[in-house]
């Protein structure tokens, strides 16, 4: 397989992406090419997996809809331990609607574009809902948001991204607002664009599927072979009984697949 990968330090003097820039140099600091999911339902819960968590990861990936206790108070405990521990903050919103919508949920009960460094978007609702509206807040330096992952491919069973054209429009989308797109979530790296990074769902040792149309493989598959960049972990990691074994399991392992090559 070629690596279609420029090597990270090349990578990170290239990028003029800040958030990019911040995320290569994390990489390289704490040897780290792992996001962890953290899908619990309480805060509680959350954030004493973030405590764990945090020296092992790159960044931590939320779904602030989905915990049931959410409050303010919590966003500003999950920065503060993200300034300390040196993680990106990313929600997993998937903004889905036209631009003024989106903007309306960026400001809305959550007050997304206050914490999360980066969220990520569907590329369904075309290029004038995103780049506008996501440009605006990005540049605004009253927020912390610094970028989007604009969603290329779906790790689930029969997902719709696999129609014709989907994934290369997503892409075109990309190129053509390279200020706002920090990269994409996909299942095969989608771009040979240094500066675009692949994020990649759907990663499990030791289970294939769950009962809900989650497809996973292993980190060989999603790294050496797909060529993605960074590995976003759930389960694998957070079902565990023993999560730090499998922190420092899946980080090793993504980190020796992602630098394999890499002279830098
Ligand atoms: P798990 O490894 O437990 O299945 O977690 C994967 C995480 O990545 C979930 O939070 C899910 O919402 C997200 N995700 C995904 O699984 N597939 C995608 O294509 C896009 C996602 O954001």
């Amino acid at each position: 397989v070629d690596n279609m990968r420029t090597p990270l330090l090349e990578r990170e003097s290239l990028t003029e992406s800040p958030l990019n820039k911040k995320i290569l140099s994390i990489m390289r600091t704490k040897k780290s090419n792992l996001c962890l999911a953290i899908d619990y339902t309480t805060v509680d819960e959350v954030l004493q997996m973030v405590e764990l968590a945090g020296p092992f990861v790159l960044a931590i990936k939320v779904h602030a809809d989905a915990i049931v206790d959410f409050s303010e108070e919590f966003t500003k405990k999950l920065t503060t331990m993200a300034n300390d521990m040196d993680f990106i903050i990313f929600e997993d919103r998937k903004f889905a609607d036209t631009g003024n919508t989106n903007l309306l949920q960026l400001h809305g009960t959550q007050k997304i574009a206050s914490w999360a460094d980066v969220v990520t978007v569907h590329a369904v609702q075309g290029n004038d809902s995103i780049a506008g509206v996501f440009r605006k807040v990005i540049q605004d330096p009253a927020y912390r948001l610094k970028g989007i992952l604009l969603i290329a491919q779906l790790s689930t069973k029969g997902s719709l991204t696999s129609l014709n054209g989907y994934t290369e429009s997503a892409v075109e989308i990309a190129n053509d607002n390279r200020d706002v797109v920090s990269g994409f979530i996909t299942q095969t790296r989608v771009s040979a664009c240094s500066d675009l990074l692949n994020w990649t769902p759907g990663v499990n040792l030791d289970a294939k599927s769950d009962s809900a149309g989650q497809q996973w493989r292993g980190v060989d598959q999603a790294i050496e072979i797909q060529q993605n960049d960074i590995v976003i972990v759930g389960r694998g990691v957070t079902s565990s009984s023993e999560p730090v074994q499998q922190l420092k399991r899946y980080r090793q392992i993504a980190w020796e697949a992602l630098t394999k090559n890499d002279t830098s």
